[in-house]
């Protein structure tokens, strides 16, 4: 049950297992991957799916020519392999160009170069039948407050994604959008900087079921954030068309490490979450369990495919943990003492009015609060020590 599976829907950006190793501090430590040898090892190792930037797959800049063999290409391994592309997201930042960002820089033809951009690759999006146009802007925002009219650079965006939007309907293309927040990158503050600020966004725009978002487990880490607990609220909502899986140590810059190498704790309870949803009938996650990370500049390709396979192995083992956690009957047993179960009961009857519940003597009137609480608590250590025990492998 530990060895990936395409029903198990992994998926890995280009950029993940092509990243060369360059940082602020030096320059690549790995040759260029071809995104033919990345689809074979991909499916080798059992992912089923493929993701890119278009500047991933051809070089920004290419000739028309170049573009089309490079699609090829990738059209003829994703033949030959059953690989799939789930997801096509655009490059809005690499480029000199797009130094003050793409659909919100202060600079109106950019703007305009942007989102020219965006539109071809959703074509080439829908051409591949991916399903997910994720949309990061790693350099939408600003290094000084000075510098950005945030309200006017919320509204470029809106209409940008608007005209988006009108398009993929038009064209009935398939296609929803998945707004990826981040909060910084790694000086500069980026806009719609959390799970939540993106979720409030895509609901004032003219479409707003064709917008959810693509949250990424170290981008709201880095924010101090609970990831497990964001990415109820996105399913709660109806939100979480994407996901990008990775390890990130507290707040600090991105660290894009492995799935699991990070915060464990909080990928056993995401990973719990995804898998079963809320236990009392909350949502649950179908798309692609989508690896974000960069392998680490010290390793070489096998280094490289070492970290893809820990990726999925980190997943499958969690996945284990959380299956032996939810069956084990001291487990239901603690949930039950904790009352986890009774949240899902209404905190009114069914057809009470406010005025029925205002005569409700036992409610208030006659509620001793004191005697209620009578000094007992909830057991919430004793699950998590479980819980804890049931990760390590100790139960
Ligand atoms: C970049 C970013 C990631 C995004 C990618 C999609 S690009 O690596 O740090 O989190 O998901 O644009
Ligand atoms: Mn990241
Ligand atoms: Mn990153
Ligand atoms: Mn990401």
């Amino acid at each position: 049950a530990t060895t990936p599976t395409r029903d198990d829907k992994f998926s890995f950006g280009l950029w993940t297992i092509g990243y060369n190793g360059s940082d602020p501090f030096g320059g690549p430590t790995r040759p260029a991957l071809d995104v033919v040898e990345a689809v074979e090892k991909l499916d080798e190792l059992g992912a089923y799916g493929l993701t890119f930037h278009d500047d991933d797959l051809f070089a920004f800049g290419s000739t028309d020519a170049e573009r089309q063999t490079q699609i090829d290409r990738l059209k003829g391994a994703l033949d030959s392999t059953g690989i799939i592309v789930p997801m096509v997201t655009t490059n809005l930042f690499s480029a000199p160009v797009f130094k003050d960002g793409g659909f919100t820089s202060n600079d109106r033809n950019v703007r305009r170069f942007a989102l020219r951009k965006v539109l071809r690759n959703v074509d080439l999006a829908a051409e591949l039948g991916a399903k997910t146009f994720v949309m990061w802007g790693g350099r939408e925002g600003s290094e000084y407050d000075s510098a950005k009219d945030v309200q006017a650079a919320l509204e470029r965006y809106r209409e940008a994604v608007n005209l988006l939007a009108q398009y993929v309907t038009d064209k009935g293309y398939d296609i929803r959008f998945a707004i990826e927040p981040k909060p910084n990158e790694p000086r500069g503050d980026i806009l719609l900087p959390t799970l939540g600020h993106a979720i409030a966004f895509t609901e004032t725009l003219e479409r707003p079921e064709l917008f959810g978002i693509n949250p990424e487990v170290g981008h709201e880490q880095m924010a101090g954030l609970n990831f497990t607990a964001g990415i109820a609220q996105a399913l709660y909502q109806g939100k979480l068309f994407h996901i990008d899986l990775n390890g990130q140590r507290g707040i600090k810059y991105d660290q894009d490490l492995v799935f699991g190498h990070g915060d464990l704790q909080n990928a056993f309870s995401l990973v719990d979450l995804l898998e079963h949803g809320a236990p009392q009938g909350g949502q649950a996650y179908d798309g692609p369990r989508h690896f974000d990370y960069k392998p680490s500049r010290t390793e070489d390709i096998t280094g490289v495919w070492d970290s893809a396979k820990a990726n999925m192995r980190m997943y499958l083992l969690l996945k284990e943990r959380a299956q032996a956690f939810r069956a084990d009957p001291e487990v239901q047993e603690a949930l039950s003492a904790a009352k986890v179960d009774e949240l899902s009961t209404p905190t009114l009857n069914s057809g009470e009015s406010y005025d029925d519940f205002l005569a409700d003597r036992s409610a208030y009137e006659d509620f001793d609060a004191d005697a209620y609480f009578g000094g007992k608590g909830f057991g919430f250590v004793r699950l998590q020590q479980l819980a804890i025990e049931h990760l390590m492998g100790a139960r």
